[in-house]
């Protein structure tokens, strides 16, 4: 029978920003008492101050699964690399904020011979940057193309380079879990997303370049059972991680007119249009809109 392959999928903390610190080293390493309490303190302060929510990306991509490859979540933002264990291959989730201890990590698994796969917005933007530091290269939304690096994986065929040829068409409903997330870690666990792209193009942002112009909608039926499922696992706050939770008003405001039921409180970005639409306001106000700070 053939062996399980292993895989490490890694959200890893930007350099700077508000994710604060986390120790790039192994559960091996040895620590004194002392520092194992204070990285324990410091990353429960991280968890509760910050709000840390689960990267999306990467229980999109553990929800893909490949019978004979087993995925299994770090996040660094307070868990330590499980280097005591064996992995066939690791994935991380790369932002521009988070370049540089990203391909550290990268040298530092490739040298203990696990294969690197580097995917995310920044190898999406600058693939040539990264070519050098991964084994694989993911360029582009993976939601489908993972299955394939997985099965390569498993056939011992991995390409250096995987590039997703068209947005994938997000109406398709691909079913998210939570099995591989740690769900009392999180602040919540709750994060979804309805849309993607960007019809606007403001110039220092790079969300209508990485995910296009159109807005690409998911089914509202299968946002529904997504958040009925998720509510089973965690009663908690939900993240709309949409850019622009306002882009598409009707669409908006359907969904949200059907969401009612579920008494969810939420957080979600909107551009300032809103402030002039007082029927989708309306329409978010049952629901508690929360709106945080940020760069709309
Ligand atoms: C929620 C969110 C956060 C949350 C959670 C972070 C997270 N990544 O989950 C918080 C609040 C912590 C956060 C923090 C920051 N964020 Co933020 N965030 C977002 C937001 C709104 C949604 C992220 C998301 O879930 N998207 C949905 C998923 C499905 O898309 P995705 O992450 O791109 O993943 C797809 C592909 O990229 C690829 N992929 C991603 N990872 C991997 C890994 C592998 C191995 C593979 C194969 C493929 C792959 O496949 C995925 C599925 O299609 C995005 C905007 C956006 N549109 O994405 C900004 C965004 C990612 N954030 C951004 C920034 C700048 C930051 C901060 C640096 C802000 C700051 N100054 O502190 C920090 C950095 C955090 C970090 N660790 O690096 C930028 C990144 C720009 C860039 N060039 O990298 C974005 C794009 C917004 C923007 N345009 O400014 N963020
Ligand atoms: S509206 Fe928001 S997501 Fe769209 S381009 Fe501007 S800053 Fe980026």
């Amino acid at each position: 029978m053939a062996v399980e392959k292993k895989v490490l999928l890694i959200f890893i903390q930007a350099d700077s920003g508000v994710d604060g610190a986390a120790s790039l080293e192994g559960a091996s390493a040895k620590r004194s008492l002392f520092s194992t309490l204070k990285d324990t303190a410091l990353s429960n302060i991280i968890r509760r101050a910050q709000f840390a929510i689960p990267p999306l990306a990467l229980m999109i991509l553990s929800s893909q699964k490949v019978p004979g490859v087993s995925q299994t979540f770090c996040d660094l933002r307070f868990e330590n690399l499980p280097l005591d264990q064996h992995w066939d291959m690791a994935g991380i989730s790369v932002q521009t904020g988070a370049v540089r201890p990203a391909f550290e990590l990268a040298r530092a698994l490739r040298s203990r011979g696990i294969k690197v796969v580097l995917g995310g917005p920044y190898v999406s933007i600058f693939p040539d940057q990264c070519r050098d530091h991964a084994d694989v290269l993911v360029i582009g939304e993976a939601d489908d193309i993972w299955r394939d690096v997985q099965e390569d994986l498993l056939a011992g065929a991995l390409k250096p380079e995987y590039r997703v040829a068209t947005f994938p068409d997000l109406s398709i409903e691909r079913v998210v879990g939570k099995s591989a997330l740690d769900i009392k870690s999180y602040f919540t666990t709750n994060v979804v997303q309805t849309t993607r792209g960007c019809p606007f193009s403001c110039d220092f942002c790079n969300v209508h370049v990485m995910n296009g112009h159109r807005l690409r909608h998911r089914s509202i039926p299968a946002v529904l059972r997504e958040v009925e499922t998720f509510l089973k696992k965690d009663k908690r706050i939900f993240f709309f991680l949409d850019d622009t939770i306002n882009a598409d008003e009707e669409y908006a405001e359907q969904l949200f007119r059907q969401l009612e039921p579920f008494k969810i409180k939420w957080v979600g970005q909107a551009t300032t249009a809103l402030g002039e639409k007082p029927r989708l306001l309306d329409t978010f106000r049952p629901l508690r809109l929360r709106c945080p700070p940020d760069r709309h």
